[in-house]
Formats: structure tokens, C-alpha cells, sequence
């Protein structure tokens, strides 16, 4: 049995839609309609819809050219119409599994389907227009956070602005028809792992609106409101286990579905060009509105993503595939919660939250074994996630003599990870926009280490001119590249510990 609208009365082992959620009209457009959109914004959304009403429903855009994914014959966007639009999300807490069949979802599109885009795009319809589009979607150099003008997709689309192929494109052809035509502006809504992500977003889109059209970039400056937003919820790529565990519980095919946690949460800032769901009048916790979202963004993507990274890197070095099978070995645990309590924590200061319970609430998090995160997964796009996660804290440490050394490390590990060997000699699938030039630098410099990193300093994308220069951060790489190069990472991690007199717990 496929899960379809016509099965919708047999399915008995979820929570399934209304007919307030089903039967809604379109209000939002979300560019990049992966695995975490549908697992958080658009349940949240679909919430919002079953019990408060609204026109909310979500027309989904995969954008597969710019991933650089060739468009596929099948996969989600015809999936997800032989399945009414409808998908599963199953949320696992070790042995427990709930399923909630989700309803907000209008229609998914490929990403050369331009016309219809940009028709639900400049529709008045249409308040919002959310992203999730991976931290390379933004076209931009995480260490300044400006457009890069010369990305291919820029360049593409700054010479097509009516056959967009990059999210920053569809956004600015449909600002610019809803700007000609006298239309209220959407409200763009990041929802990427990137700090500030609202600023970051209006400012390559004024950067890329200046080199097309300087009018249109004041009008859009004058009138366009880019909130930024905090997103947490671990959400693993689906997979094939996944799609056959998640069908026989449910008692349907369902091709489209996604596993996450219980865990959620969502702080946005209060800034809207036009109306928005009332999300956080819903029955789900932890969704906040607020002025001031930043000191929740440093947080969460340093004291979660940044040792979400140290894992992975550390991790996959190590052998261990999945988050949940690291931090099963005490002394990644005992590390962790050293890079939380001892690095990290100095540069968080958040109003009204329990640090202490927010930090135990991670490790419990990560020790889930309903969900299959890969470490690989994780490791993708460093070059895109390392400013965020690990260097903005150490440039923290340098300015407020904070000592982080296992910052170091994980760069380090970084940094192995990147040469595409790992410490049994196998070949890593490194993705990255900038793997070329990874492997470059390890083919050219393989001979010296204390080469190796300066070679990497140089990457001025990613790493800051101030930390490029500081001597003791590239002393400590040089030193740690040695050691996982010399004894591996597990050898590596208990030196460190011993060395800092840190207790395995
Ligand atoms: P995914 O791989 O399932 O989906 C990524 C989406 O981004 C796809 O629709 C893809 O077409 C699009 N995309 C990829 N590269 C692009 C590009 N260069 N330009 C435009 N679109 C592009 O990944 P998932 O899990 O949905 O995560 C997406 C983003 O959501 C992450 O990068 C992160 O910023 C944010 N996020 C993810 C969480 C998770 O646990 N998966 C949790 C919190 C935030
Ligand atoms: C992960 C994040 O893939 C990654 O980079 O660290 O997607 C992480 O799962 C989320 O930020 C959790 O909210």
C-alpha cells in the first residue's frame, strides 16, 4: 500500500493530517527541501496548521543543479507526487519509534522547473520564502561573509537573472518581479547553520542585486526584512533502512520519509516583511520569537556543531562510523565534554538557559541509537562550517585568554581528513567545494607538516588573517598533525588527556 491521500483512513500507527493542513493554500516557498526542512520547519508549519488554521501549505525546491547533482529521472520531487505530497517523520529515541505523517506540503519541484518557482515566488500568496540550502548554497566566503562574484552559479545567473540557478538567484529575480509589479515582498527565512544567517543572507543579496541593478538593491535594502534564526534538530540523511524500517512500521510505502529526535528547537527573530504562522503559539515547545538571536546562534553552532564536527573528524579518523558509536568510547566522551566545559563554554553567554543541562542534554543527544548520523555526513563542506564551529571560538580564546588547545585538534583533524587517507591507508570520499584544493596542498607539500599547515593558513576564506599569523595556533597543528599522523587518533586523544589532566569519565 503506497501512503497516498486515498489510504490516509488506513494508516493507524501515526498521527496523520486534518483536513485544515490538507486542504490549506500555499504561503510559503522553501528552497532546498532536504531531509532537516521536512523533519523541522515544515512539521513545525504543519502543526501550526492542524490546530491554528492558516494558509501555510509549502511548495518545496530542490535545487539540484546548484548542488551540482544532476537532475534526477526519479527521486524525491516525483516521489513525492506519486505520494500526494504526503511523507513520514519518525521520531526515534533509542529503542522507541513514533511516526507523524506530515500534511503541509503543496508540491516539490525540481529546481529547472524555473517558471512555476518564480510563479509561487511573486504570487502575494506566498509571505515567505524559507531556506535550507546547505552552507555553500549562499555563494559566499564564510570568513567575510560577501558574495563571491566569481562563483559559476553567480556568474551564471547575474548574466540570466530569468533562468536563476542558484537559491541567491531565485531570490532576486523574484524580488525583483515583486518590486516592478508593486507586490509586497516575502520575507526571506534562513534556516542554515551559519551565525547571523540573516545577515549573511541580505548582504549577498544586496551584493548580488548591486552588480545587476543598484536600484534594486536600495529597494530591497529599504524594504526587505532578512530575520536570522536558530535551528536545532539532528536529522540524519535518509536511508535506504530508514525508507524500509519507517514503510513497515507505517503500514505504507513512503519513499519521502526522514528519522530524527524528540529534540527541537527554533529561535527566531521577530522581523517580518508581511504575516507569518504562529509557530510558537503551538503546542510544541521550544520555538521563541525574539530581537536578539545571536547569543542563542553562538551556542548552539559552537557548543553543538562544533563538537558535532570534533566527532566527526576525530571519529571517522578513528573508524567509528556514526556519532552515537563515537561518543560510546569514553575517552571521545570524556574529550568532548572537556572541549564543551573547558573551550567552548567561556565564549557562550545566553540569557535563561541552564548551560550545564543544555551540555547534558547534548551528550544524551548524541548517545541516541535510533539515529544512524554518519560521521561523513557531518564532515562534508568543512570549508563552509569550520569559521562557525571551531575558529571563531579560538579567536575568542586569543582575545580573552581562553587556552584551546582541543580546538586545535579538531582543526588538525580537520585538516587530516581533508588529505582523503585515513589512518588505516583507506581512501575518504572528502566533499567539499574546496577538496581540490585540499588535495593540492597534501600533494604538493606531503614532505612537511609545519608546510602542510601554513599552506592551509593561507586558505584566507576560512581562516582569518589574525589567526592565520598566530604562532601558537599553528604550533599546535603542526604538533597535532604530527601525532595523529605518528600514533592515530584514539593514541592521540589520550596523550591530550593525560597531558591536561583530564579524568576519563
Ligand atoms: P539535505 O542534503 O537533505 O538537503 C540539502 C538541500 O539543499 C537539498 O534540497 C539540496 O538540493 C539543497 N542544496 C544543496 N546544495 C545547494 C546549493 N549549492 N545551492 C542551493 N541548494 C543547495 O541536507 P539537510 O539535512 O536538509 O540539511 C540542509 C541544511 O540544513 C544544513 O546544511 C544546515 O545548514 C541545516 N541544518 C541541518 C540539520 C540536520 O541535522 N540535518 C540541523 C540543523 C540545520
Ligand atoms: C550537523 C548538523 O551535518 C552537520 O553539519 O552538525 O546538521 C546538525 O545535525 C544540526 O545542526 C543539529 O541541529
Amino acid at each position: 500500500m503506497k501512503l497516498n491521500r486515498s489510504n490516509l483512513d488506513k494508516i493507524i500507527a501515526a498521527s496523520i493530517p486534518n483536513q485544515r493542513n490538507l486542504n490549506a493554500q500555499v504561503g510559503i516557498v522553501h528552497l532546498g527541501f532536504g531531509a532537516f526542512h521536512r523533519a523541522h520547519q515544515a512539521l513545525i508549519t504543519d502543526v501550526t496548521m492542524k490546530e491554528l488554521g492558516g494558509d501555510w501549505k509549502i511548495v518545496g525546491v530542490n535545487n539540484w543543479r546548484a548542488a551540482g547533482k544532476p537532475i534526477p529521472e526519479t527521486g524525491t520531487e516525483q516521489e513525492f507526487a506519486q505520494q500526494d505530497n504526503l511523507y513520514t517523520v519518525a521520531v526515534g529515541e533509542n529503542e522507541s519509534v513514533s511516526l507523524e505523517v506530515i500534511g503541509a506540503v503543496e508540491e516539490v519541484l525540481f529546481s529547472n522547473q524555473v517558471e512555476k518557482i518564480l510563479a509561487y515566488m511573486t504570487s502575494e500568496s506566498v509571505k515567505i520564502v524559507s531556506l535550507t540550502i546547505t552552507e555553500k548554497g549562499y555563494c559566499h566566503h564564510p570568513s567575510s561573509g560577501r558574495l563571491d562574484v566569481n562563483h559559476p552559479l553567480v556568474v551564471h545567473d547575474l548574466a540570466n537573472i530569468d533562468e536563476p540557478h542558484s537559491a541567491i538567484g531565485f531570490l532576486v529575480a523574484a524580488l525583483k518581479i515583486r518590486k516592478e509589479q508593486g507586490i509586497t515582498p516575502f520575507t526571506p527565512l534562513t534556516c542554515d547553520n551559519l551565525p547571523e544567517n540573516g545577515h549573511v543572507l541580505k548582504q549577498v543579496v544586496l551584493d548580488f542585486a548591486e552588480q545587476l541593478e543598484p536600484e534594486l538593491a536600495t529597494w530591497i535594502r529599504d524594504n526587505v526584512q532578512f530575520p536570522c534564526s536558530m535551528v536545532d534538530r539532528i536529522v540524519p540523511q535518509t536511508t535506504e533502512q530508514d525508507i524500509a524500517a519507517i514503510s513497515k512500521q507505517l503500514g505504507a510505502d513512503d519513499q519521502c520519509c526522514v528519522s530524527t529526535e524528540p529534540f527541537l528547537q527554533w529561535v527566531i527573530e521577530d522581523k517580518f516583511n508581511n504575516e507569518r504562522p504562529l509557530w510558537e503559539q503551538t503546542s510544541i515547545s521550544n520555538i521563541l520569537l525574539t530581537d536578539d538571536v545571536i547569543p542563542f546562534e553562538n551556542m548552539k553552532l559552537r557548543l553543538l556543531n562544533g563538537t558535532h564536527s570534533s566527532i566527526a573528524y576525530l571519529g571517522y579518523l578513528a573508524g567509528y562510523q556514526t556519532v552515537a558509536n563515537t561518543i560510546a568510547d569514553p575517552d571521545f566522551k570524556t574529550f568532548i565534554r572537556y572541549l564543551m566545559d573547558k573551550e567552548i563554554s567561556p565564549s557562550v553567554h545566553v540569557q535563561g538557559i541552564d548551560l550545564e543541562a543544555y551540555k547534558d542534554q547534548l551528550i544524551e543527544r548524541y548517545q541516541n541509537t535510533a539515529l544512524q548520523h554518519r560521521t561523513w555526513q557531518i564532515a562534508m563542506d568543512g570549508s563552509q562550517k569550520l569559521p562557525q564551529r571551531f575558529l571563531q571560538t579560538i579567536q575568542y580564546g586569543v582575545e580573552h585568554n581562553v587556552s584551546t588547545p582541543g580546538l586545535a585538534l579538531a582543526v588538525a583533524a580537520w585538516m587530516k581528513y581533508v588529505s582523503g587517507v585515513d589512518e588505516r591507508g583507506a581512501a575518504i570520499d572528502v566533499r567539499d567545494p574546496m577538496a581540490s584544493n585540499f588535495f593540492h596542498i597534501w600533494q604538493t607539500h606531503a614532505e612537511s607538516l609545519d608546510e602542510v599547515v601554513s599552506a592551509f593558513l593561507k586558505l584566507d576564506t576560512i581562516f582569518s588573517a589574525q589567526l592565520a599569523s598566530n604562532e601558537v595556533f599553528k604550533q599546535q597543528l603542526v604538533e597535532y598533525l604530527d601525532q595523529l599522523t605518528q600514533l592515530g587518533v584514539k593514541q592521540t586523544l589520550q596523550r591530550f588527556m593525560q597531558t591536561h589532566s583530564i579524568q576519563i569519565k
